[in-house]
């Protein structure tokens, strides 16, 4: 297949599947990268002879489509003005603290929303290009959210299916956005728009009726032009069967067994794992582990944290620090807490691979997953697929898109502090039965509900919206 060819299903989204390494003579390569979108849309991709469409990273200009482990890829230049203004500026410094009930203060400039249309009307061009005649083309996240009606301007005999995966904000918020009504409009330029959870796309829906005055019934917009669009709640999920089969891996069972070993074999094993990003709520959730400790109700003889946070958009402003207010609170509580050999925090900055990811989950007796506010949070879903054995505990914000499936975790408020530490203590202490009973019912919800299956409802239903389009996508 070559990467030209036109496609007749197109992925557009902010990052292409692969990153840019290089080699041991200093010629550069690409290789795949890890992540569940990627794995998820992979097959179909095959199937359909699907082209991705995306930003390659960095700021090389001359980039021609190229086919990867058999993935035709059309990769996007931004400039560097771009990846500041678009990127971290619109996308992560607007979009992304606002989108997240104002967790962060968003950031408002003109200049950083012009190269926000400037970028998403290149990746709509590319995508009319690339798209066969009929074609469906699915457009995700924050980033691209005026690339469904440019694209329907320039091509309106394809079919587009968007899927938002950070939370939707309600009106209130999403009001202050002084792009408010072009945001939704290009939105409603797709036939279908998937979110996380349905009051994300109760939200949406509600702001349209108010906002722009388009007529609304229950999940569906009516636009004057006989056209409808359809928002409904497509929650996204892993690879569970792919990554039970790696945990129960001899060398995944032997490295779990090396880490519990290397901590000092405590009886109590939590882990976190994150993005650094000031959603994820480590900042509190490592507080409540201190106090917890400092009040004796858990002892560094008995429990260990184990956060893994890699460092992400360094480059914005709240990131960096974030991070030194993290680094700082571990430093303390593991200077006033430990003892020699026995932090009473292991914090790593580090990227694992999947293997590593397995074992942590498999030597975790409890993983501590706080989000201030979270589209869905795969890792909550990792650690229920990694558990084959029918133990260990979760515990779980109730902002976090998980929590909306995964009923059986030790949900709290991650703002009341009192409430997550008796949470985690719950789950410190629960019986290996009632454990038992919790873990078995979230397993049966995330094996079901896999991200083969996310793609495959959220397909067929882009697919029904328009039944007189005849091209439909093969699953
Ligand atoms: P993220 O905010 O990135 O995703 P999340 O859903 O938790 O958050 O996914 C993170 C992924 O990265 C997980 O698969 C996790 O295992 C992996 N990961 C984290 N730390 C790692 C490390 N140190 N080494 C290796 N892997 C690591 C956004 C939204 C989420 C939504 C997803 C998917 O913010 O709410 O669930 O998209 O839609």
């Amino acid at each position: 297949m070559s990467a030209l060819q036109k496609a007749d299903l197109v992925i557009v989204a902010n990052r292409l599947p692969v990153d840019r390494v290089e080699n041991a003579d200093g010629s550069l390569d690409w290789r795949r990268s890890p992540g569940g979108l990627v794995s998820a849309i992979e097959p179909v991709m095959r199937a359909n002879d699907g082209a991705w469409i995306g930003w390659p990273g960095g700021t090389e200009t001359e980039l021609e489509p190229f086919v990867e482990d058999g993935m035709a890829l059309v990769p996007i230049p931004l400039s560097q003005q771009e990846i500041e203004q678009f990127y971290e500026g619109f996308s992560n410094a607007t979009l992304w603290p606002l989108y997240h009930d104002g967790v962060a203060k968003p950031e408002f400039h003109r200049e950083w929303w012009e190269d926000y249309v400037t970028v998403n009307r290149r990746f709509a061009d590319r995508a009319a290009e690339v798209a066969a005649d009929d074609a469906t083309v699915w457009v995700h996240d924050y980033q691209l959210q005026l690339v469904p009606a440019m694209l329907r301007e320039l091509r309106p005999d394809v079919r587009i299916g968007f899927f938002l995966h950070i939370p939707f904000p309600p009106a209130e918020l999403f009001q202050q956005l002084p792009w408010r009504r072009q945001l939704l409009e290009g939105l409603l330029g797709a036939d279908l728009i998937g979110f996380q959870r349905p009051n994300n796309a109760q939200n949406f829906v509600r702001l349209v009726r108010q906002r722009v005055g388009h007529k609304t019934h229950r999940d569906l917009v009516y636009l004057p032009d006989g056209r409808t669009v359809q928002a409904t709640a497509y929650p996204i999920s892993i690879d569970a069967k792919g990554l039970e089969e790696l945990a129960r891996t001899d060398e995944v069972a032997a490295r779990a067994r090396e880490i519990r070993e290397q901590l000092g074999n405590p009886r109590h094993v939590l882990l976190g794992v994150d993005r650094l990003d000031y959603t994820k709520g480590i900042y509190n959730r490592l507080r409540a582990f201190g106090e917890l400790l400092e009040e004796g109700d858990l002892s560094v003889e008995d429990a260990v944290f184990v956060q893994v946070a890699t460092p992400s958009r360094e480059r914005v402003e709240q990131y960096r620090r974030l991070r030194d207010d993290i680094d700082r609170l571990v430093g303390r509580i593991n200077g006033d807490l430990g003892r020699i050999g026995r932090p009473a925090i292991s914090y790593m900055h580090s990227s694992y691979p999947r293997e590593e990811m397995a074992a942590l989950f498999r030597a975790a007796d409890v993983c501590v997953v706080t989000p201030l506010a979270d589209g869905m949070n795969l890792v909550a879903k990792e650690y229920v697929a990694c558990r084959y054995e029918e133990d260990g505990a979760l515990v779980l914000s109730e902002f976090a898109g998980a929590a909306g499936e995964l009923r059986q975790a030790f949900l709290m408020n991650p703002y009341d502090m009192n409430g997550m530490k008796g949470a985690i203590l719950d789950a410190v202490q629960a019986r290996p039965q009632e454990l038992g009973r919790r873990m078995k019912a979230m397993r049966k919800t995330v094996i079901e509900n896999d991200v083969v299956s996310w793609a495959t409802r959220f397909l067929d239903a882009l697919a029904d919206v328009r039944p007189s389009h005849h091209n439909r996508v093969r699953p």
